[in-house]
């Protein structure tokens, strides 16, 4: 068994110089049963993909996706395009006998998650490996708090509040992309951020969400075309032609899980003053667990077990060898950034791919989060869903 894993990185954008940094950074932190190597990187167009590749040092570039899947030499698909690519390009990697780690949302639409999913069941039982890339996950504190779940330390989950608030849209006249774009993102906020709470809660509770109520809002309807992305959004005159917003800009539900729990979920890139607080708080009968992405090095604890006195939430420094990940990296408690989970990722999937630990999350587990986006948006369309208050104008 050769001991690389040649790796096609589809996307030059912003997930694709993440994963690029990631795959290449793994090896030297973490001991790897194979070590990646990316070969190839796919761009929208020749000129740009072959200045991502120069940038990221991947040796070969092309404008066509294809190539990967025709290759002999590729191990390895990681899509980091924009979710209306995600299908065709996994489904066409399966079959090719590629692993395929896929950036989130798994798709655009739940019917295709479901596809993808069916065909990454066939494809493991070809010992072929496929991933979706929810890199919150691999935050360390998160990890944590799923071990502390997992050994009952908060007890039976009653209440699950999840945010994931950004402003980076606040800006009226800051330019249309395309994750303002339904048929490129399959939705907004709800999709590109809202997911992660979703896949986290229910990835930490270890409980599938059963039902939802939902609303979503539109606050500008229509932004100036784009002139030259930068990060998530670019630059564009203020007084360019306008093209139409086809997305939610923010997501309120409520949900009930299988066990019972109540959720409440909010995802926003609208939230002015917020750059990117990703929260999660799980509140259980014998304790609760919070965590806020802004200070990803924490996480707080409250044991309802100690005596009344000595109750009160704490501080947990993530950051020792004690802790999930954490021990690859620095000493004393100088803490990681929001690119070392896609460091991890990488570790966990090339785990996965060798057979050393289940694959997760993976397709058929991507897929129920799309369903729950689904609901969501079903629900938001469902007029039934508004009751007035009686007496309120
Ligand atoms: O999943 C990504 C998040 O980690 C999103 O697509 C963009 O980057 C917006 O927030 C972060």
């Amino acid at each position: 068994m050769t001991t690389t894993l040649r790796v096609a990185i589809i996307g030059g954008g912003f997930m694709g110089r993440m994963h690029a940094h990631a795959w290449r950074t793994a090896p030297r932190f973490f001991d790897l049963a194979r070590t990646p190597e990316v070969a190839l990187l796919v761009g929208r167009d020749g000129d740009r993909a072959a200045a991502a590749a120069a940038r990221l040092d991947v040796p070969e570039s092309t404008d066509d996706w294809r190539e990967a899947i025709a290759r002999d030499d590729i191990d390895v698909v990681d899509i980091c395009t924009p979710g209306d690519t995600h299908a065709e390009i996994a489904l066409a990697a399966l079959a090719a006998g590629k692993h395929v780690l896929c950036e989130k949302p798994l798709a655009n639409s739940a019917a295709d998650a479901d596809r993808m999913a069916a065909a990454a069941d066939l494809a493991a039982a070809r010992g072929i490996a496929s991933m979706c890339g929810f890199s919150y996950r691999r935050t360390p504190a998160l990890s944590l708090a799923r071990r502390l779940v997992e050994s009952g330390r908060i007890g039976r989950i009653r209440h699950v509040r999840a945010q994931y608030l950004q402003d980076w849209l606040s800006d009226a006249d800051a330019p249309h992309t395309w994750r303002l774009d339904r048929d490129r993102a399959g939705s907004g906020a709800l999709g590109d951020i809202g997911a992660h709470s979703v896949d986290t809660a229910q990835w930490l509770t270890g409980s599938w969400i059963t039902e939802v109520s939902a609303t979503v809002r539109t606050f500008v309807p229509t932004r100036p075309r784009l002139d030259e992305q930068v990060g998530l959004g670019g630059r564009g005159a203020a007084d360019a032609p306008r093209e139409d917003v086809t997305v939610d800009d923010a997501a309120a539900f409520t949900a009930t899980f299988a066990d019972g729990a109540l959720g409440v979920f909010e995802a926003t890139r609208m939230a002015t003053g917020h750059r990117n607080a990703n929260r999660i708080e799980l509140n259980g009968d014998r304790g609760s667990l919070s965590f806020d992405f802004s200070a990803m090095n924490e996480l707080w604890f409250y044991d309802a077990t100690l005596p009344a006195g000595e109750q009160g939430f704490r501080r947990i420094d993530v950051t020792e060898p004690e802790h999930p990940y954490a021990g690859a990296w620095w000493p004393a408690g100088h803490g990681l950034g929001y690119e070392h989970l896609f460091t991890h990722q990488i570790v966990d999937f090339v785990d996965a791919v060798t057979g050393g630990s289940p694959i997760a999350p993976g397709f058929a587990e991507a897929a129920r989060v799309q369903r729950v986006l689904a609901a969501v948006e079903t629900s938001a369309a469902s007029e039934s869903r508004r009751i007035p208050v009686e007496g309120v104008l």
